[in-house]
């Protein structure tokens, strides 16, 4: 059986959890108390040297980066319909939407929700936090764009998007980031899909 080191308060690993379930793949969890720095200890770092979860161990292979976990076990079974398809281009431009979800959202949302979290007011770091607002309203747009056309953001079906964007979407009210009226829609059909409430509930 699998076994996912993760979290209970880590977006990241949230979003194997959703898939697994998703994908409906036994596992076991191990938690990883990140709070008792636990993730830079023997012998998690020997695990993961860069500390973080969520980790998949999977018979002895050990694999971290919650994308790179989701492509193995998506490569690794054979569902039908498959995230990625069999056609290359389509398949390039889905990697090019996870790639954007990371770099346009996911992470400027992460410096917002970190800020916001844990530290005190005084200390932010407003420019960052205003250049993090600025990327993601561009990138709310562009989303808007193409839900305006589609229930989901590829191939028009609940996919490997919706799992990336979904935990991080579960934070967007202590972002404080108004969403564009057809991703507040999408945004509500994602969190309310089964896999999700389950993973974001436990
Ligand atoms: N790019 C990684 C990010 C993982 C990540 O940042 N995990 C956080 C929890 S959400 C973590 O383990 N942080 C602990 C630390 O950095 O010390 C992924 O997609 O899995």
């Amino acid at each position: 059986m699998y076994q996912l080191y993760s979290n209970p308060r880590s977006p990241y690993s949230k979003r194997v959890h959703i898939y697994l379930l998703f994908r409906n793949l036994p596992y076991e969890t191990i938690p990883v108390a990140l709070e008792k720095l636990e993730n830079r200890k023997k012998p998690f770092i020997q695990i993961n040297p860069y500390g973080k979860v969520p980790v998949l161990h999977d018979e002895g292979f050990y694999l971290a980066e919650s994308s790179a976990i989701i492509r193995y076990l998506e490569e690794k079974h054979s569902f039908d319909p498959p995230f990625f398809s069999k056609e290359i281009q389509s398949r390039a431009l889905l990697n090019q939407a996870i790639n954007r979800c990371e770099s346009e959202f996911c992470f400027p949302g992460s410096v917002l929700y970190f800020a916001k979290k844990f530290v005190p007011e005084e200390k932010w770091d407003k420019n960052r936090m205003k250049d993090s607002m600025k990327r993601i309203g561009r990138h709310l747009d562009i989303l808007e764009g193409i839900l305006e056309s589609n229930n989901y953001l590829h191939q028009n079906q609940f996919g490997f998007l919706e799992i990336l964007y979904a935990p991080f979407l579960n934070q967007i009210e202590l972002m404080e980031i108004k969403l564009p009226p057809q991703v507040e829609k999408w945004n509500k059909r994602v969190l309310s899909e089964e896999s999700v409430v389950s993973a974001l509930n436990d």
